[in-house]
């Protein structure tokens, strides 16, 4: 069990993207806090919590200790009702409070002892500033989440409330790697008519036929009018429809778009759209094809013959690990471990001694730094020496499963007892939703 924290960070209740990526934006701008998110949150932040919760310090509000809170962060709000289970701090005379808010229009109850609030589009932006001038570098996931949230409470940067620094926050997040693939993903879009329309007829005409022991979806549709984010809605689709993989053909006038998803590692319906001339990746590919002559019935009896050839291969952690590994040795100095970390942009480094994995070093390790002249220790003496590793032929969902059971945040890939790769959370993260890179 983890000591209850000092100095706490934590949001509205209905907890909204902006929200929650302000907790996590705050918590690289007060070292040794910890995120505390309210029970109530909104779908789509429960939705990407269940999946990322692991990978960023957060707690819920019944885990802390009240009395020993000394610093409160709240942040996209500065109301006492609006918190989760915070009414014992309101009654603390000798609490530091500081506010990080956008909601200009209500006057907030929160009495702070530092306000950082103004009329800006996401609460994040304010955050992203005070990163900039301290040269703090999120990380992927965190500009990931930063970005959701931004994108969210902008409405995309459309809204009238964009201030032209919500742009430049976007940029920043975007330079430092925020990944759009998964931000899409989180991001309920809005539905119209149309689109609802065409999900509707979806879920009304598919054709659902076995293809090598795997059932498979298929739709056609024909289109009067040019409809935006039909993937959203074929994504949407397979989300409701039981099948391992659908492929949705649209008819236009000049050209059959088909849209392709695939929830089993056996089939890669990128590799499959390559063959048409498309691409994409195993999870989700798409394939125009411009001719005046196009049925969707001759596209589809096409696809059928494709999947029936189509070797059926389940994909391994081999084609999601990331290589080279960096290792260093035992007798690193913390601080060169620390450096090459920065510079690397990694949270967890193997310890080898020659080829023998020795132990694993993660950012986390680094609390345990009481001292100073501690940065010059060597590694072996903060590292955590049991590490689980796997093997390439490895089924994805299973270390997905010892990642998750055994809360470990990067397994080495040992092939002949030599480090060929390593698997981090990320990477699943990224083989789940269907983004393995090609
Ligand atoms: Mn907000």
């Amino acid at each position: 069990m983890k000591p209850a924290p000092k100095q706490i960070i934590t949001t509205h209740i209905n907890t909204d993207f902006d929200a929650l990526a302000s907790v996590i934006g705050a918590s690289l701008l007060y070292p040794g806090s910890v995120g505390v998110i309210p029970r109530m949150v909104n779908a789509n932040v429960n939705r990407f919590l269940s999946s990322h919760k692991s990978a960023f310090d957060l707690i819920l509000p019944n885990e802390v200790d009240p009395a020993l809170v000394e610093k409160l962060i709240v942040v996209d709000t500065d109301q006492w009702h609006r918190l989760d289970r915070m009414d014992q701090l309101r009654k603390r005379q000798d609490l530091t409070i500081d506010i990080w808010d956008h909601h200009v229009q209500n006057p907030g109850n929160i009495k702070a002892d530092n306000v950082h609030k103004e009329d800006i589009g996401a609460t994040v932006t304010i955050l992203i500033r005070e990163m900039k001038k301290r040269k703090i570098k999120p990380s992927t996931l965190e500009a990931t989440v930063l970005l959701i949230g931004l994108y969210e409470d902008t409405g995309l940067l459309s809204f009238n409330s964009t201030k032209p620094e919500d742009a430049m926050a976007a940029a920043f997040l975007l330079e430092n790697g925020a990944d759009l693939n998964v931000a899409r993903f989180f991001l309920s879009p809005p539905y119209e008519d149309k689109q609802r329309e065409i999900l509707l007829e979806l879920l009304k005409t598919n054709e659902k036929v076995s293809i090598n022991g795997r059932l498979i979806g298929f739709n056609i549709v024909t289109l009067d009018k040019k409809v935006t984010n039909l993937s959203t809605i074929v994504t949407t689709y397979r989300n409701i429809i039981n099948v391992d993989a659908t492929f949705v053909i649209f008819v236009h006038d000049s050209h059959c778009t088909v849209i392709a998803r695939s929830s089993t590692p056996a089939i890669n319906v990128g590799g499959l759209m390559r063959k048409l001339g498309g691409g994409g990746h195993p999870g989700a590919g798409s394939v125009t094809i411009k001719q005046q002559s196009c049925t969707g019935e001759e596209l589809r009896d096409n696809i059928k013959k494709l999947l029936k050839t189509e070797p059926v291969r389940d994909i391994q952690i081999a084609d999601l690990m990331s290589f080279p590994v960096i290792t260093v040795p035992p007798s690193t100095p913390m601080h060169k471990v620390k450096d090459l970390m920065d510079e690397k942009n990694i949270r967890g480094i193997i310890v080898t001694d020659a080829d023998d994995i020795q132990g694993i070093i993660v950012l986390w390790d680094f609390k345990k730094i009481k001292k100073k002249n501690q940065w010059n220790s060597p590694v072996k003496a903060f590292m955590t020496r049991e590490v689980r590793t796997i093997t390439p032929e490895t089924p994805p969902s299973k270390a997905a499963n010892m990642m998750i059971d055994e809360n470990i945040g990067y397994l080495p890939v040992l092939q002949d007892k030599k480090i060929i790769g390593i698997i981090s959370r990320t990477d699943m993260v990224t083989y789940f939703y269907g983004l393995v890179p090609d």
